[in-house]
């Protein structure tokens, strides 16, 4: 029997869910191994030495090392809900501004400590900072969402699955004052999206992978385990 391709993986990680998003409804089935950042398996660093999550391994050996390239693998294999059916430049400067100027946002509203050097000192105020900025362009995305639900018209796209990871975190920051902003469609996007299916069956427990052990097979059949 031909291995399963191998999936590198943090649970945490929104480039990582991204990636199992799309496995997940394209319906390729693939063993995860869960990682821990501070300690990546050689494996892993073997196949990528740039060292992030997620790496897709596949049966022939070839290496896929960015979240984005494995989504547009897995729904080039099949795409049953029609993910990659939008105006590609669209997705593209979609996902652009997420991964570039929102990310460097959110890093900055969550971490704020962790970038001393860009500031004097008050973690608040550059934090705050962050939080507005990033806020911007959230609110273009709720005008985008207006009356049709995702952010390229009435069906779900490839820009809505790799951006909802990031908006998640970024909401999850401070969830009181993310509700009370004025932003109803993109509350109601992630909301759907938060207790929807896919997000559950990418979102299972599972202990850290070691050399010698067999990885899950992803996407689980059943529930995924919320405990290990
Ligand atoms: N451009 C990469 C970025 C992936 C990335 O930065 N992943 C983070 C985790 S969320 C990572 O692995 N960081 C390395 C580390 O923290 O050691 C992609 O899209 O796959």
């Amino acid at each position: 029997m031909t291995p399963l391709p191998i999936l590198y993986s943090f649970r945490r990680c929104p480039y990582a869910m991204r990636a199992r998003l799309a496995i997940a409804v394209s319906g390729q089935r693939c063993e995860l191994r869960e990682i821990v950042l501070r300690n990546k398996p050689p494996e892993m660093l073997a196949a990528s030495p740039k060292a992030t999550v997620p790496v897709l391994v596949l049966a022939d050996g070839q290496v896929i090392d960015q979240s984005l390239d494995i989504m547009r693998w897995a729904l080039q294999q099949h795409d049953p809900e029609g993910w990659l059916a939008a105006d590609r430049a669209t997705l593209d400067s979609l996902i652009a501004a997420n991964d570039g100027p929102f990310k460097r946002d959110l890093d900055r509203y969550k971490y704020p400590n962790r970038y001393a050097a860009e500031h004097a000192g008050d973690d608040k105020a550059f934090a705050e900072a962050h939080r507005s900025s990033a806020a911007r362009w959230l609110m273009e995305l709720d005008a985008r969402l207006n009356g049709h639900g995702w952010l390229c018209g009435a069906s779900v796209s490839l820009a809505d699955m790799a951006i909802l990871p990031f908006v998640r975190q970024f909401a999850h920051t401070d969830a009181a004052w993310f509700a009370a902003q004025p932003w109803p469609n993109l509350l109601a996007w992630l909301a759907r999206w938060e207790a929807g299916p896919l997000l559950v069956r990418v979102m299972g427990k599972y202990p850290p992978w070691q050399a010698g052990l067999a990885g899950v097979e992803f996407p689980p059949i059943a529930p995924p385990p919320t405990e290990f």
